[in-house]
């Protein structure tokens, strides 16, 4: 890959924190840092965005266009997609096409879409992995507000002096700003943290107060909230008569369920001396700010716990103002760019819904639209339900990655195996989405392509160009556009950059648009493309009369709804769902500190994957007792929708009869641990949000047969991991070699089966019988003085040294090594320290740092000295604290950051 030598300004693709990078490409290899100047980080960077040089190696890439399984050229690819289409349509309607996008595209990227399907195929099938993410909170602003807009700013941080998360775990998903929230804790010892969250998050370890409540009981708590609120004498009556409607409805609501603390705490199942300390604290601090993401949006009541938290918000006129307000937490670094162009099926485009004739006209008219769509069109799960009816008989996916992260995964997956037309546009192959496209489209990945994104705080920054594309890659737009034009659409599709799309969306965005619209940028129609080059930072609206843009909104307590009041929401509790007697256990999933997603990125980074290197389970220690389980076993989860096989993690972190899963395993790392294969597809009514919190399952042990460490320089062939797809298998790529760990679940013929399973034919190979008749057995491929693979198998997976291994796939082999290959070790004493990994930026492991407390380091910044752990991205200082109250035996509140 060659490259263009600069310092540029860019932002980092991973989470909505939206994060400024400077990278520069001296010698052709780009480095990364913070940029100082950007107001969402002000040059902090977290684990991943630091590592983000190392995921841009072309291994892996999708660097050819293919139809049908043959590479081709663009031409080629282009009319096989368009002729796909068109066919489609001429025999079905344009309702029979859809798009599935994703938080993850440019802004640009979006806008072309969503155009040629709303405007021109004249489908209104769009929707986009944000329905799985941000729907519920979108819904929930559209009610209280009129519209979906985040009312604060980042800058409420270091204003606020309570920080109330609910369901964000924000030390490892959204960390610089955590980081923020750290450093205000630090300076004001009277500022509080309240994390609510049935399991304890890394978030808690900075906690003064963790509500760990009965799943889906949010709303109870928040309406709770609002009657102590009244009940206190603690509203605004003053905001609540000048700018809201409906709060006689919303009290009563509350105070029907939620009259006193200690209802709230009996149906929360959470103490009353806990629930009271919250309200307590909520209601004596006017900075108060809530932050909240998918423990409120992925649940079948996630608008209304989204609303519930906003009429606390209102009832106290803490919002619009510094310091306070209810603040959704963005996933994707584009999950705003994707509502502002109307990238849901249930909107138009530019803030425009389909409840209003007139606006949707505007849009036609400036579209000079000749098919524009007038009715909502599938969301996510329906669109896939259509799918698998063979309603829709082409649908064109782009950088999401469905068949992982769509509940009833399973059945995602065979819709898209019979869909006549399946077009990806993705970065990497294989992943288990591209894997079923009939044509496959290159993109642009991130250091390559050029546009803008709009982070949580609703600022528009550029993510810009640092590398020369490698292969065919093309950018997702440009792919779009020439669709568009394949299919006849020859105007409106004629854009030469990105800079011109950008101009014509901001152009819309203030088109016809009096006040009543909120996502209003037309102050950057203008922008000319060397403009649009440097475009600083900054927040929308941006308006002719507002150019610089807008930190914070209803600063004046005008909303935009009809009568320009907010409302509040008259919200209850629903009923707890029953445990089935079949599927006793709760299941709840998320996120890992290192891994974005479907791995895609981040599982090829050895130093990320180290963290947490196998897809597993936390259940508590009164379960793992009752299903006899002890840590590091493999477990079965299934339910009527999949079954997933795992390792156990045992821990009080969680509650009893609930278990924790992540969502980021694919079939591309582990034979059975796509988290999704275990979620019905219950979703919420009002937005559509599938409930991916909250699954039922039973639980048994998998008893494996026979266990293994393999290494290959080689990764294992497609063929050989299908004959793993109903045992155990996890890939975790290191730097020299890619190690697998194994289980069988039948008793196999005799100890050189998984040889064969795997068809391998060794040159070293030793087999050992224990006095208690356990059999190990250790095979190795050597080739020109060069260790081709090693297999070290046993009943129970043997003790080896793994960063010693993995060295000697780098180097030739000594004679001393030859001897000690097969014991896995080292030999003579010497053994490297394979604890776990803590920090991935300096590599330094849990031992170590245990070492150094036990040698008197007392504090995380004392360790930082000693080791350099957290010192650079601060991403692991929650486990540093942890360690440090573990080992010094002390509370965390009592143990300094
Ligand atoms: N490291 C990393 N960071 C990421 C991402 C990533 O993949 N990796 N993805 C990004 C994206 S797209 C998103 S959307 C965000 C998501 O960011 P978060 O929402 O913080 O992520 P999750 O870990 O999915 O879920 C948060 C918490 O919700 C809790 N929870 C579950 N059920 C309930 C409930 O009923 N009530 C409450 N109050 N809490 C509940 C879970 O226990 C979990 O700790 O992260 C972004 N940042
Ligand atoms: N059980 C459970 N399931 C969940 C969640 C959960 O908490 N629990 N969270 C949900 C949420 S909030 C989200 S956001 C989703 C995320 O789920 P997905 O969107 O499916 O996950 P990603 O791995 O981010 O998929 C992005 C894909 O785009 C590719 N890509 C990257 N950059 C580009 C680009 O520039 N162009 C193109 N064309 N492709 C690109 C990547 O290689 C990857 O294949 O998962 C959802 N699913
Ligand atoms: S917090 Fe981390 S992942 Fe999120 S934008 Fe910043 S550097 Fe990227
Ligand atoms: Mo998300």
């Amino acid at each position: 890959m060659s490259n263009i030598l600069t310092t540029t300004l860019t932002t980092c693709p991973y989470c909505g924190v939206g994060c400024g990078i400077s990278a520069s490409t001296p010698d052709q290899i780009v480095t990364v840092q913070g940029d100082s100047t950007h107001p969402a980080n002000y040059g902090r960077l977290c684990v991943k965005g630091s590592a983000l040089a190392q995921t841009l190696s072309v291994e892996g890439r999708l660097l050819q266009p293919q139809v049908n399984g043959n590479d081709c050229d663009w031409p080629t690819a282009i009319s096989a997609v368009a002729e796909g289409l068109a066919q489609t349509i001429a025999q079905h309607g344009p309702g029979a096409v859809a798009m599935y996008l994703s938080g993850q595209l440019l802004t640009e990227d979006y806008y072309v879409a969503n155009k040629l399907m709303k405007g021109f195929i004249g489908s209104p099938h769009v929707d986009t992995n944000s329905r799985l993410c941000m729907a519920s909170t979108v819904a929930g602003h559209k009610r209280a507000f009129g519209a979906d807009v985040v009312p604060g700013c980042y800058d409420d941080i270091e204003q606020a002096r309570l920080f109330v998360l609910v369901g964000a775990n924000m030390a490892w998903n959204h960390p610089v700003l955590f980081g923020r929230i750290r450093a205000v804790m630090q300076a004001n010892p009277e500022a509080k943290l309240v994390v609510i969250d049935p399991r304890r998050s890394a978030s808690c370890e900075a906690a003064q107060l963790h509500l760990k409540l009965r799943p889906g009981s949010d709303v109870l708590l928040f309406t709770g909230l609002l009657s102590f609120l009244a009940e206190q004498g603690k509203l605004d009556y003053r905001f609540i008569n000048l700018h809201t409607d409906g709060f006689a409805g919303a009290l009563a609501s509350a105070q029907l369920q939620a009259a006193t603390v200690q209802q709230v705490a009996a149906g929360c199942d959470v103490p009353a001396e806990d629930v009271l300390l919250f309200y307590r604290w909520f209601a004596d601090q006017p900075l108060s700010l809530t932050l909240f993401s998918q423990g409120v949006n992925q649940a079948v009541d996630g608008t209304d716990k989204v609303n519930a938290i906003i009429n606390c918000h209102l009832a106290t006129g803490r919002i619009g103002k510094p310091g306070c307000g209810p603040f959704s937490l963005t996933g994707q670094p584009n999950a705003m760019g994707g509502r502002e162009v109307g990238g849901l099926a249930n909107q138009l485009a530019a803030h425009i819904d389909y409840s209003d004739k007139a606006q949707q006209a505007l849009v036609g008219e400036f579209w000079k639209a000749p098919n524009l769509v007038t009715q909502p069109g599938f969301k996510a799960v329906e669109l896939f339900d259509a799918i698998e009816r063979g309603e829709i008989k082409a649908v064109w996916i782009m950088a999401t990655n469905p068949v992982v992260s769509m509940p009833q995964a399973d059945k995602v997956k065979a819709a898209l195996a019979k869909c006549p037309l399946v077009i990806v546009s993705d970065i990497y192959q294989p992943t288990d989405t591209l894997d079923l496209a009939t044509i496959k489209l290159p993109a642009l990945g991130w250091s390559e392509k050029d546009g803008t994104v709009t982070n949580s705080e609703r600022r528009i920054s550029r993510q810009r160009a640092l590398c020369v594309p490698p292969g065919q890659t093309k950018a997702d737009w440009q792919i779009i556009c020439d669709v568009a034009k394949a299919l006849g659409f020859n105007q409106g599709f004629n854009f030469d950059n990105a800079a011109q799309i950008f101009a014509e969306h901001a152009a819309l965005s203030g088109f016809g648009n009096t006040g009543d619209r909120a996502f209003d940028i037309s102050g950057l129609q203008h922008l000319t493309t060397e403009q649009y080059q440097q475009l600083v930072p900054i927040q929308w609206p941006v308006t002719s009369t507002q150019p610089e843009g807008m930190a914070r909104l209803f600063t004046n307590g005008k909303f935009y709804t009809a009568n320009g009041r907010a409302q509040f929401i008259a919200v209850r509790q629903s009923e707890f769902k029953q445990a089935m007697p079949d599927a006793p256990l709760r299941l709840n999933s998320g996120r890992l500190r290192d891994q974005w997603h479907t791995m895609t990125r981040t599982g090829g980074v050895a130093s990320l994957m180290q963290h947490t290197p196998e897809p597993f389970v936390t259940l508590h220690p009164s379960d793992a007792a009752l299903y006899g389980i002890a840590a590091g076993e493999l477990v079965k989860l299934t339910n009527s929708n999949g079954a997933m096989v795992v390792r156990a993690q045992i821990s009080d972190k969680q509650r009893p009869k609930e278990l924790f899963i992540p969502m980021h395993w694919s079939a591309q790392f582990a034979s059975q641990a796509r988290a999704d294969v275990l979620y019905a597809a219950d979703t919420d009514p009002i937005s559509g949000q599938p409930a991916l919190k909250l699954s039922q399952v039973a639980l048994s042990r998998f008893a494996p047969k026979w266990q293994a460490f393999l290494f290959t320089k080689t990764p294992l062939t497609p063929c050989q991991l299908q004959r793993f797809s109903q045992h155990y298998l996890a890939r975790v790529p290191l730097t020299g070699c890619q190690s697998y760990r194994l289980a069988l679940s039948t008793v196999p013929d005799d100890d050189k089966h998984m040889l064969q399973l795997l068809q391998l034919t060794p040159t070293l190979y030793c087999r050992e019988q224990s006095n208690s008749a356990e059999v190990t057995y250790r095979a190795a491929a050597i080739a020109d003085n060069q260790l081709q693979w090693l297999l070290l198998a046993g009943q129970a997976l043997p003790d080896i040294d793994m960063i010693w291994l993995n060295q000697q796939f780098s180097v030739p082999l000594s004679s001393q090594t030859r001897q000690h290959l097969l014991s896995g070790q080292a030999g003579q004493g010497v053994a490297s320290d394979n604890s776990a990994l803590i920090c991935s930026c300096f590599n330094v492991r849990s031992k170590a740092i245990c070492e150094a407390i036990q040698n008197g380091a007392g504090s995380a910044a004392q360790l930082g000295k000693q080791l350099q752990c957290g010192t650079n991205c601060g991403s692991c200082l929650p486990e540093l604290t942890a360690l440090l109250a573990q080992q010094l035996n002390k509370t965390l509140s009592d143990v300094t950051g």
